[in-house]
């Protein structure tokens, strides 16, 4: 690029920070091919050919039509599901990958007016209620989500995902791509970590996930009824198990410090929680007092034996069995539950290698990752290794501010440093060899500037045995001048990166409404969705000889159908005080035929999918005239899709 047309561009961009110097090609490569210099509009392009499209004057659409490079032209799909998380705004996504197109937002712990969470009583229901039918909570704090296993890949059945704000792990079934459970996690404080187990540790033949594990990140007293406020050394915190089927509590485990995210073995065996509190302190300066921190391993199957051997308590008012994973009571590694693998200061994530052997936590403030081979922490669980210590087998230099790792699948680990934003190639042999002495391998094979400063980074199956190493995203936390500003507030960052030759490659960046923490890049003949629901698996469901108005007292009940475009009663009368149920069936079978039902002035919306049911209960206390509209389009008269509803005085 020549020197006038890059201080036009700098001129141009919003305010510059002092970091854009030191970016040069890369971060202006991106936005040359994104037309800012022919001050087109079109969506960044990103390959090189069309930015020579661009630059020749052929049409910019005509460009992208053609599948070059990591393009997905108009009407082809995607390779890939990204399933993201969403962040504080409480929900999850689902992107096509590469194209890095949205294609739907599941509402887990939000509100969501267009599909009627939060507002249908079948919803309100899964989310939780006080007494009073209202809903307990209506934000969420979503940070990861894992897909359930079978043979050590997904099996496409469910995902999984936690709530960091109030403690709960939600369950997405994935043939609906809905919410069909919420568990809130007892006598625990900013639930973070989550992962699927893959395989039951003792019965090989249950290879697929039956757990879900979940780390406490926040030490409180337990339980935080109002006791011990101003003792932190009392507090504590819990590392919990969900049985994924039944989405039940099945044991905690007390431990020294805190957890944060989780990582599960393939062989069942073991878990695993990265601890940046190994300190147990209760302000910032104590948490990172202490040279090492710990990565904490999990024996499944003795906590299960103990549960079951009724060696556990219980704590307050929770009938969750408790098993002590305290230092203290684990001192003989033969009958120990818990193995506190000393790791680099305040590790932030822990992952597994697709190959089964290592894992890895990214050690924040210290410029290393922590090599964990499984092999031999099974060792000094057996009593066969001096210290715990040694399980370590190596800890190379990668970068500062390490928070994330991911494999592709031939060895190598890719890590996010949130400092030097950037992201680091390394290979895992080569760090261990290094580490066992040999003085001539370095361990790093390629950085690359992301824009900017990374949280998680994950690759394409990369958290499977089927890791592709093909893309890898880098979540950033910040995208300052990477998109057109829209206020104070940017969106974030998500970066394609190809990994598939010797050098990491940026290929595009993605928007993303803010924040995204973990996600996973699935293979798209993983997803098997359905067409249309199954009416059966509605047990309101409304049909012809039960739809109508009954009342009893002042309930009325409304058994409503919907078929395009006309719902089945023209007319609702009721009596102000009236406390009306609607229940609505969609008895349209076209797939994608959906309409809505949204009531003025009584704060209902939502819709019912073809062959799907759903109801909602509300007071009639205002008189009036008011026309229930569907509110999805549905056909050629969806405007004329209405029905009165009567209040009288
Ligand atoms: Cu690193 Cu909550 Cu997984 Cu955010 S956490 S990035
Ligand atoms: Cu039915 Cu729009
Ligand atoms: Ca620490």
């Amino acid at each position: 690029m020549d020197k006038a047309k890059k201080t036009k561009l700098n001129k141009d961009l919003p305010e510059q920070n002092t970091r854009r110097r030191f970016l040069g090609q890369s971060a202006l490569l991106g936005l040359a091919g994104a037309g800012v210099l022919a001050g087109c509009k079109e969506e960044p392009a990103v390959t090189k050919a069309s930015a020579a499209a661009s630059a020749t004057g052929t049409a910019v659409s005509k460009a992208a039509s053609a599948p070059v490079g990591h393009e997905v032209a108009p009407g082809q799909l995607d390779d890939y599901y990204f399933f993201s998380s969403g962040g504080h705004s409480g929900e999850a996504r689902i992107i096509g990958y590469p194209s890095g197109r949205t294609l739907r937002r599941i509402p887990v712990f939000n509100i969501d007016p267009m599909v009627g969470w939060g507002i249908t009583n079948e919803s309100k229901a899964i989310i939780g209620t006080n007494p009073d039918g209202s809903l307990k909570y209506t934000t969420g704090d979503t940070h990861h989500i894992h897909g359930s296993y079978k043979d050590g890949t997904y099996d496409g059945r469910w995902l999984f995902v936690n709530d960091k704000l109030h403690s709960r792990l939600a369950r997405i079934r994935m043939d609906t791509m809905e919410c069909d459970k919420i568990t809130q996690l007892p006598n625990v404080m900013g639930y973070h970590g989550t992962f699927p187990d893959k395989c039951d540790p003792v019965d090989p033949k249950i290879n697929y996930t039956t757990r879900v594990f979940c780390g406490g990140e926040f030490h409180i007293p337990l339980p935080n009824d109002g006791h011990d406020l101003n003792d932190p050394s009392k507090w504590g915190a819990l590392f919990t198990c969900i049985d994924a089927e039944t989405m039940e509590v099945r044991w905690q485990v007390r431990i020294d410090g805190n957890c944060d995210l989780v990582a599960t073995s393939y062989n069942g065996k073991y878990a695993a929680t990265n601890s940046y509190n190994t300190e147990n302190a209760a302000d910032q300066a104590g948490m990172m007092s202490a040279e090492r921190d710990a990565c904490i391993f999990f024996d499944i199957a003795r906590i299960e034996k103990l549960v079951k051997d009724g060696k556990f308590t219980h704590i307050g008012t929770s009938k969750v069995p408790v098993v002590d994973g305290r230092k203290a009571a684990n001192q003989d590694p033969k009958t120990a539950i818990t193995c506190y693998v000393p790791a680099g200061k305040n590790p932030h994530g822990v992952n597994a290698s697709p190959d089964g052997k290592y894992f890895v936590t990214s050690d924040k403030l210290s410029p290393t990752a922590t090599v964990i081979e499984i092999a031999l922490v099974e060792k000094w669980f057996n009593g066969e290794l001096k210290t715990e210590r040694d399980a370590v087998v190596a800890q190379p230099e990668i970068g500062l501010g390490p928070l994330h790792t991911a494999f592709d699948g031939k060895g190598n680990a890719f890590t996010t440093l949130f400092l030097d934003s950037q992201i680091v190639k390394w290979n895992v042999d080569k760090a261990i060899a290094q580490y066992k002495g040999d003085k001539s391998v370095n361990p790093v094979l390629d950085k690359v500037d992301v824009h900017y400063q990374p949280g998680h980074g994950f690759a394409s199956m990369g958290e499977t045995k089927e890791a592709d190493g093909k893309y890898f995203n880098s979540g950033n936390k910040f995208s300052k001048d990477r998109f057109l500003p829209v206020g104070p507030l940017h969106c974030e960052t998500e970066q394609m990166i190809d990994i598939s030759g010797d050098k990491m490659r940026i290929v595009s960046d993605h928007t993303a409404y803010p924040e995204p923490h973990d996600a996973i890049i699935m293979r798209r003949d993983i997803v098997k969705t359905r067409q249309i629901y199954n009416m059966d698996d509605f047990p309101n469901a409304v049909k012809p000889d039960n739809a109508g108005i009954t009342r009893k007292g002042n309930k009325v009940s409304v058994r409503m159908m919907s078929v395009a475009p006309a719902y089945s009663i023209p007319e609702i009368r009721v009596k102000k005080g009236d406390e009306v149920t609607i229940t609505l069936t969609n008895h349209d079978k076209v797939e994608d035929l959906t309409h809505g039902c949204g009531i003025p002035y009584h704060n209902i919306n939502f819709i019912v999918n073809p062959q799907e049911t759903k109801s909602v209960t509300f007071k009639a206390d205002k008189p009036g005239v008011y026309w229930i509209y569907c509110t999805h389009f549905c056909h050629a008269l969806h405007l004329e899709m209405r029905s009165r509803f009567i209040v009288e005085a």
